[in-house]
């Protein structure tokens, strides 16, 4: 049986107020599916080779946390410090934290709760919703997953987030799993629309941070956005020496804002090193992708990460991955092109870089090179009609 530490009954990070609705019956203990968990022979899938295996003793990265309350303080020169502080890190490798977020801690809280009610259900239960092959939404755990080795230790359930469609999260959970999901849908939806309101706020700080005449211009060009939430589970593992809750990737999207409970295990790799991101309380955590490295001429650095487990405890975190409409130009702006820094990347649209991820290309460390790459191919192969 897997130990679940992380459970409402004793994670800090959780309020007394129990989740209410979410259907139990049949979610025994003694009947969860080992997806992942109580093996002592770990499945040769899950083992890392040994020069990618994870560390334990990584330093600390050194991030700066942004209070997002300066945007609306009318103070110029807290904007102008945070921006700066912006700058700095996303120059570097892309990481930063945000407090004064504007997300509820009920909420986050409630949020943290549902994910338990959710990965305790039965595995038949949860593949009502599973994800299927080339496809971004629906439940995932490793055993079911695209990849037949370095397989991640980690179940997720993902679905899509578009501001213009009125509850599009609600409606996607109720369809598939039925009507008892409704307020775990609504808990997700009004997460989702908190996030979406966040991350134009980090875009007009970014926009700032990076000189640009129109601040507004990365707020408004991510409107209209095409985003995910993924919530992620990380069960204890016997050898977690040898395995990777996720292996190292940048991520393709734009902008992910992550929600990670106290157990730590999120690392970062900078000045060739691994570094550990500590979890602190009230904080989320932010780093740039792929899609905004290109639009930002490659001034701003998409930073390869990682997550370790560990022995003792699951970890959950919800990541928030902004990405533009799919047909939307991916593009930077005039001024971030000049002599000393000339076009880095071609232009192009967020469908093509995802389905590239989706069914082309694992994400690892030269996703965006060999994307690059692969774009001004296809521009030279005649009668080419997948970069529409
Ligand atoms: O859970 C985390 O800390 C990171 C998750 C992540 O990197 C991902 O889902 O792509």
């Amino acid at each position: 049986m897997v130990q679940r530490p992380g459970s409402y009954s004793n994670n800090p990070l959780m309020s007394d107020q129990k989740p209410n609705s979410l259907p139990t019956s049949g979610a025994k203990d003694d009947q969860q599916q080992p997806v992942l968990g109580s093996e002592s022979n770990i499945p040769s899938q899950f083992i890392w080779p040994d020069h990618e295996k994870p560390c334990f003793d990584a330093p600390e990265l050194k991030i700066p946390i942004i209070d997002m309350a300066v945007l609306s303080s009318g103070d110029p020169l807290a904007v102008s410090k945070a921006a700066e502080l912006v700058n700095e890190a996303c120059k570097k490798h892309g990481f930063f934290m945000v407090s004064n977020h504007g997300i509820d801690s009920g909420l986050a809280d409630n949020a943290h709760e549902y994910m338990d009610k959710f990965f305790g259900l039965q595995l038949s239960e949860k593949q009502k919703v599973q994800r299927k092959a080339g496809e971004q939404y629906g439940y995932m755990n490793s055993y079911v997953g695209r990849y037949a080795s370095k397989m991640p230790w980690k179940e997720t359930l993902s679905f899509r987030y578009c501001p213009d469609i009125q509850d599009i999260v609600v409606d996607y959970l109720v369809n598939v799993m039925g009507e008892d999901f409704r307020q775990f849908g609504r808990i997700y939806q009004e997460y989702c629309e908190g996030m979406g309101k966040l991350s134009l706020g980090i875009m007009e700080l970014i926009g700032i941070s990076l000189g640009l005449d129109d601040q507004a211009y990365f707020r408004d060009f991510f409107q209209e956005n095409d985003s995910i939430l993924r919530l992620n589970l990380y069960p204890p593992c016997k050898n977690p020496d040898l395995v990777l809750g996720i292996g190292p990737h940048s991520d393709p999207n734009s902008l992910t804002i992550l929600h990670q409970d106290l157990v730590g295990g999120l690392q970062v790799l900078t000045d060739e090193k691994w570094h550990s991101v500590t979890p602190v309380p009230g904080t989320l955590v932010v780093n740039i992708g792929d899609t905004f490295m290109a639009l930002s001429n490659g001034i701003y650095k998409s930073c390869l990460h990682r997550v370790v487990v560990n022995n003792q405890t699951e970890r959950k975190s919800l990541a928030f991955f902004l990405s533009p409409k799919v047909d939307k130009h991916v593009t930077p702006p005039a001024s971030l092109v000049t002599s000393e820094n000339p076009r880095m990347y071609p232009d192009f649209t967020w469908v093509t870089l995802r389905d590239f991820t989706l069914k082309r290309y694992r994400p690892d460390m030269q996703t965006l090179d060999a994307f690059a790459k692969w774009v001004q191919e296809q521009e030279q192969e005649p009668n080419n009609k997948t970069l529409a």
